[in-house]
């Protein structure tokens, strides 16, 4: 019978099928309808919003309130994985002076693209070998490529730079399964922080 499956994205192909023999045709034979493949497909993912809650307290000499300077990543997977990876801290000309960047205040709410403009800022006043070795991406989303039955994992680290060992402040992951890879807001996060996520599968071309 030789009736190739509708190619993704082309709609269900309704056909009949008949059988011969000795010069007779067989009734048709019920109509059978294929639905069409799932297709692959982009997802852009944009990291909107981090919130605080309670941090825990930085080194007793750091400078500054709150809790950093940070630095981590954003993540998403799919079929393909992308990072945003930011770091808004730096120990100083060669190791000397304090430690400075971007800090986190408990409660608050902050734009990921606002943290990532604020390093663009410290780059752009900056001249010479005493910059801050800072570094961001210039937007907050990101595109992924999909299978049609692939979940999308979700995960973030923010890590607080310190004299000692750099502290986790949050390191979370979450899987959405690929039914509820829709458009939409989801929020998820650690006890010290959450932020949320715009969903939004893209049309196909
Ligand atoms: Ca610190």
């Amino acid at each position: 019978m030789g009736a190739d499956l509708p190619a993704c994205g082309s709609g269900s192909l309704d056909y009949q099928v008949t059988a011969f023999r000795g010069g007779l045709e067989s009734p048709p034979s019920n109509i059978a309808a294929f639905e069409p493949e799932g297709c692959p497909y982009t997802v852009r993912v944009t990291y909107e919003t981090l919130t605080t809650r309670d941090l825990g307290s930085d080194e007793w000499w750091a400078i500054g309130e709150g809790r950093g300077p940070i630095y981590g990543e954003f993540r998403a997977v799919g079929a393909t994985s992308e990072i945003l990876a930011f770091d808004a801290a730096d120990h100083g000309f060669w190791g000397w002076g304090d430690d400075e960047g971007f800090r986190l205040l408990d409660d608050h709410t902050y734009q990921v693209q606002d943290i990532f403009d604020w390093v663009h800022h410290q780059m752009s006043i900056c001249w010479g070998p005493f910059c801050p070795d800072f570094s961001a991406p210039m937007g907050n989303s990101m595109e992924v490529e999909m299978g049609p039955d692939d979940d999308l994992t979700l995960s973030f680290v923010i890590r607080d730079q310190d004299t000692g060992p750099d502290g986790y402040i949050c390191n979370a992951i979450r899987t959405l399964p690929s039914e509820d890879v829709t458009t939409r807001t989801f929020e998820y996060g650690c006890p010290t922080m959450s932020v949320e996520v715009l969903i939004e599968p893209l049309p196909m071309p």
